[in-house]
């Protein structure tokens, strides 16, 4: 054969090898989210993709699909467990009818402050709750910041306690959050995130509660103005994989993996600080009525039968709850 005919039958076959295998080893994953563009835990996750894909060559690329257009979070949650999806940014409250361990994150007033929260959950507490994810189908590879959550109502401020009597809330799907309420006097109603913004305008629930950014992003301010920070639950996220599929990647992907996670958890967190203060300016610039609980003490109070009705039901998790407690 002609010497350049050679060279360029190899040149031919060393392409499309190349090309074979790269097909032959990519993997395209899906992960959910719940959040609009531009909220931290979106561009977060946007963050992790493009580092998966820079990393591994193109080898792993995440496809994210935002805004919850995959379904809500309790099935998504499920979709990741048999591995319908791969990845998915959850917040740990709706975890806690399928992981016991998460549900000690549910409790009213359990943390501190956030620094306190990150601690807890980048220590020895934060390792139980991950094997209890574990022996479920998911691993945890990073936490993302999701402030705390505080009630907002339609018709009068919640100022103290009684002011629930009677109101019909809204809450993740979670039973803790209706005995949370219930303690309160008022109605838990769990509903599906995309359907609060109706339910509060057309009067189906009085109220609901969450976090500055969500409040403001899902315009849930539009139709309930009274917001009180009472901030009694403040719940970490995770950014969550599917079990399989992590225990089927090389030491060097899994690492690649957590890396790109932790990273754009760093991003979040960041990010979550900055739209935590923008939103509560917006809401206040629309007219929103901002009643600051400064002594949260009768809350706690009101919420104290919660913590005991879930360790009577939970004894094994009493440990856990005394861990987090303790946690400096
Ligand atoms: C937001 C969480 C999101 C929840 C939502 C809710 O980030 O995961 O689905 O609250 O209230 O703060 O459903």
């Amino acid at each position: 054969m002609h010497k350049m005919k050679k060279i360029l039958l190899s040149i031919s076959i060393a392409i499309f090898t190349i090309a074979f295998v790269n097909t032959a080893q990519a993997v395209e994953w899906k992960g959910w989210n719940i959040h609009v563009p531009g909220y931290p835990n979106t561009v977060g996750m946007d963050k992790f993709a493009e580092i998966l894909k820079e990393r591994t060559n193109g080898r792993i690329t995440l496809k994210m699909f935002h805004s919850g257009v995959l379904g809500s979070q309790p099935d998504a949650i499920e979709q990741v467990r048999v591995g319908g999806l791969q990845i998915g940014n959850f917040n740990m409250g709706p975890m806690g009818p399928i992981i016991p361990e998460a549900n000690v994150l549910s409790l009213p007033f359990i943390f501190k402050d956030t620094p306190h929260m990150f601690r807890v959950m980048n220590g020895a507490a934060g390792e139980q709750i991950n094997a209890g994810m574990a022996k479920k189908g998911l691993i945890g590879l990073a936490w993302y910041d999701s402030g705390a959550r505080s009630f907002y109502t339609t018709k009068k401020p919640v100022t103290e306690p009684k002011d629930v009597q009677g109101m019909k809330i809204r809450v993740m799907n979670n039973d803790l959050y209706v005995g949370m309420i219930a303690a309160l006097g008022g109605n838990g109603t769990p509903m599906a995130f995309s359907e609060v913004f109706t339910s509060l305008k057309q009067g189906v629930v009085d109220g609901a509660e969450n976090n500055w950014p969500s409040y403001e992003s899902t315009r849930h301010f539009e139709n309930a103005k009274y917001y009180s920070t009472t901030q009694h639950l403040m719940i970490p996220e995770c950014v969550c994989i599917n079990a399989d599929v992590y225990s089927k990647l090389s030491d060097e992907d899994k690492k690649i993996v957590k890396e790109a996670a932790l990273e754009s958890a760093e991003l979040q967190q960041e990010l979550w600080a900055k739209r935590s203060k923008a939103s509560r300016d917006k809401v206040t610039a629309a007219g929103v009525q901002v009643t600051e609980i400064k002594d949260k003490a009768p809350f706690m109070k009101a919420m104290e039968p919660v913590h005991a009705a879930f360790l009577e039901k939970n004894p094994s998790l009493k440990s856990l709850v005394e861990l987090i407690k303790n946690t400096d």
